[in-house]
């Protein structure tokens, strides 16, 4: 049995939440709850600490699925959740303000786990803000990340987020072959 450990990372709102609460086999644990007050003005929960989600994939390996805070308060988890992970999903809320600053942010603020590692980026909310459009991404992304794998993805749709983490494991897969 294989298990392989992925984080997911993005702004606020960007559905992490969502997305692992959609792929987890089992019951997310979250600590959403203790963070009513901090964020109140943007939502009335937000991810302090971490989310954790557990997928079993058709081919027998077990997914474990790690979600960080948004803020940029808590960038001191980041390290510690992307320690002994294998990629990075990348979730891009599209209705923010500036869904590319975002990109840019967390791009930085990941590269060097992304680096030894692999990335899939999963632009959220395209239905309440169609542009930036997939393209517009794909030509925002840095040449050296020309290869990411960029997808609309819904966090509410489970069919949606596993195609993006198959994505991250396919890539993943191409980098051990070549
Ligand atoms: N309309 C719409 N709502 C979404 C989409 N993805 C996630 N959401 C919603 O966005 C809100 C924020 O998601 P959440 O998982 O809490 O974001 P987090 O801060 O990244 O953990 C939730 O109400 C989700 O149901 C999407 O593609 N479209
Ligand atoms: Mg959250």
């Amino acid at each position: 049995m294989t298990e392989h450990k992925i984080i997911l990372t993005g702004p606020v709102g960007a559905g992490k939440s969502t997305a692992i609460r959609s792929l987890s086999d089992i019951e997310p644990v979250s600590t959403d709850e203790l963070a009513s007050d901090i964020t109140k003005a943007r939502k009335s929960q937000t991810t302090v600490a971490m989310d954790y989600g557990l997928l079993k994939l058709d081919g027998g390996e077990t997914i474990h699925l790690y979600g960080t805070p948004g803020q940029e308060r808590f960038d001191f988890m980041w390290d510690i959740l992307t320690t002994g992970g294998i990629g990075l999903v990348l979730l891009i809320n599209n209705a923010r303000p500036a869904p590319f600053k975002d990109l840019a942010f967390f791009l930085a603020a990941f590269s060097g786990f992304i680096d030894k590692s692999a990335l899939a980026i999963g632009v959220t909310q395209m239905d309440i803000a169609d542009a930036p459009t997939l393209d517009d991404y794909y030509a925002e992304l840095p040449p050296k990340y020309s290869n990411t794998p960029v997808f609309e993805v819904d966090a509410r749709n489970k069919n949606d987020v596993v195609i993006l983490v198959e994505s991250l494991l396919f890539s993943l897969d191409q980098g051990l072959e070549a």
